[in-house]
């Protein structure tokens, strides 16, 4: 089967979770099934295909579990990696390989990106005065300063947001800030961080996207945004233990920001899959090579990161494929409200799959799928769904089907006779139903792809009431034998096409 457009091979990725909590469906709907879904396509479809994810163990949000639960940042990556790796496997996720950021081949990859792009002279050196907790002696991340907020005067904000009021604040901003380390008064030091200077990048990105028509419209739309009102420059340094060390004896004690070293997880996961395969160059073909289709699937907070920052990055550097798509979803709500970790309002996976089956999960997240607008889990649907389509329609055919050929054809696949219109017709779907429902996901409308599909179950559901095998089976054996024929074939295409 020849590979699709002009690529010999295809790189996919989905985001990397943080390792500080379970997944949740959200996560699920928005950055993982989908790329599962196209994944399992272009492996039928017989391309090369390879399928990135892993735990992103980095960053003040591992740390922030640390704390609450008393334990060490790496406890917690620990702990999460593990348990998330299991409950994706178990919800049937095909990753080809699944890393995390902890590890040292990543720590080295993200070092030597760090040091090409300082060798280059990339970044500025800059000087800016940051909160310091004495008591605590460290510097503070936004997240950790909490006071109140100078919109609305809620006297629980942090430092990067306010809970309340939904501002977007940076820390020096906020009245009376405290440390959520020490509850000390934090104050104001000086402090050297490295940046990049994304202005510099500006109109690169700029070409490049506009070169992305095809992207999807939300994307396009938040990256416009913040091509318009300029890039910046941004600190890939911060003041802080735990996370990859910066490379340059000058910067002692400092580590990389997590969105540095968090995409180029993705390339290290693939090193390290390439070394499993006894051939540790491999990885270079898939990030290095012009004929390689790289996909990025993640939630639309993630957009930023992955169609400025690290294309600027890679741009950087030089010697490294771009993203072809950024199929990034909106987000899930459950019952009408926002998935949050932190408040503790979501359903968890694994206690998902502690009740429940997999397949109906998959089939309602899809046909759900925030893909253009933020859309809403609600059981009482995912209920119905499962009963009406996926019992009602799909099981119901084939077990019919099956019921029949095993009670009248001692289970063997009867001979197919001559074909009137009603055959001829439900054989035209079938034929046509592979590129329909591949269309569709070529373009990341997997809803419209289960649509179709659902279709296809329909339409053969019909077709065994209207021809009536129990009926014929008595009146016209031969009519009987081609339709229950046609009928088994219809199951095969269906479960191919499922
Ligand atoms: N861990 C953010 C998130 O989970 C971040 C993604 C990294 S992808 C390189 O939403
Ligand atoms: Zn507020």
């Amino acid at each position: 089967m020849a590979a699709p457009d002009k690529f010999k091979r295809i790189l996919v990725t989905s985001a990397l979770p943080y390792a500080n909590g379970p997944i949740h469906l959200g996560h699920l709907a928005g950055a993982y099934l989908p790329a599962d879904i196209y994944v399992r396509y272009q492996r039928l479809k017989k391309r090369d295909v390879v399928y990135i994810c892993g735990s992103d163990e980095h960053g003040v949000p591992i740390t922030i579990a640390a704390e609450k639960e008393g334990v060490s940042p790496q406890d917690i990556v620990d702990k999460f990696h593990f348990r998330n790796k299991e409950a994706f496997e178990r919800f049937g996720m095909s990753f080809t390989f699944y890393g995390r950021t902890s590890s040292p081949v990543h720590h080295e990859t993200s070092r030597e990106i760090f040091t090409t792009l300082n060798d280059k002279n990339i970044f500025q050196r800059k000087t800016e005065e940051q909160l310091f907790d004495a008591k605590a002696n460290m510097f503070l991340p936004d997240r950790y300063v909490k006071g109140e907020c100078p919109i609305c005067g809620y006297e629980e904000a942090y430092g990067d947001q306010c809970e309340k009021c939904g501002s977007s604040l940076s820390p020096t901003e906020l009245k009376n800030p405290k440390s959520a380390l020490s509850d000390d008064t934090p104050q104001l030091k000086k402090t050297e961080h490295w940046y990049i200077p994304l202005g510099d990048f500006q109109d690169r990105v700029a070409k490049w996207i506009d070169t992305h028509k095809e992207w999807k419209p939300n994307v396009l739309g938040q990256v416009k945004s913040w091509l318009n009102d300029g890039l910046g420059d941004r600190a890939v340094t911060r003041d802080l233990s735990w996370g990859v060390q910066v490379p340059l004896p000058e910067a002692n004690g400092k580590v990389l920001y997590v969105w540095f070293d968090a995409p180029i997880g993705y390339i290290s996961a693939t090193k390290e899959w390439a070394e499993q395969q006894n051939d540790p160059d491999l990885w270079k073909t898939y990030w290095q090579d012009e004929e390689t289709k790289l996909v990025h699937f993640i939630g639309k907070d993630n957009i930023v990161f992955h169609c400025i920052m690290f294309p600027a990055m890679l741009m950087a550097h030089g010697k490294y494929v771009l993203p072809e798509n950024v199929p990034a979803n909106e987000f899930l709500n459950l019952e009408g409200a926002k998935l949050s970790t932190s408040k503790n309002y979501a359903v968890w996976l694994e206690d998902y799959l502690q009740k429940y089956e997999v397949d109906p999960l998959r089939y309602y997240l899809t046909a759900t799928a925030p893909e253009t607008k933020d859309s809403d889990f609600v059981w009482q649907e995912y209920l119905q769904r499962n009963n009406s389509e996926l019992a009602d329609i799909l099981g119901n055919f084939i077990n019919r089907t099956l019921a029949f050929t095993a009670k009248r054809f001692d289970g063997a696949i009867p001979a197919r006779g001559k074909l009137d219109d009603m055959d001829q017709g439900l054989l035209q779907t079938l034929n046509q139903a592979p590129e329909k429902v591949g269309e569709a996901i070529e373009k990341f409308e997997m809803r419209k792809a289960l649509f179709s599909f659902i279709d296809v179950a329909r339409s053969c559901n019909k077709y065994f009431n209207d021809q009536e095998p129990w009926k014929t089976v008595k009146s016209d054996p031969e009519k009987c034998a081609t339709t229950i024929n046609i009928c088994l074939h219809a199951c095969n295409m269906l479960s191919l096409l499922m």
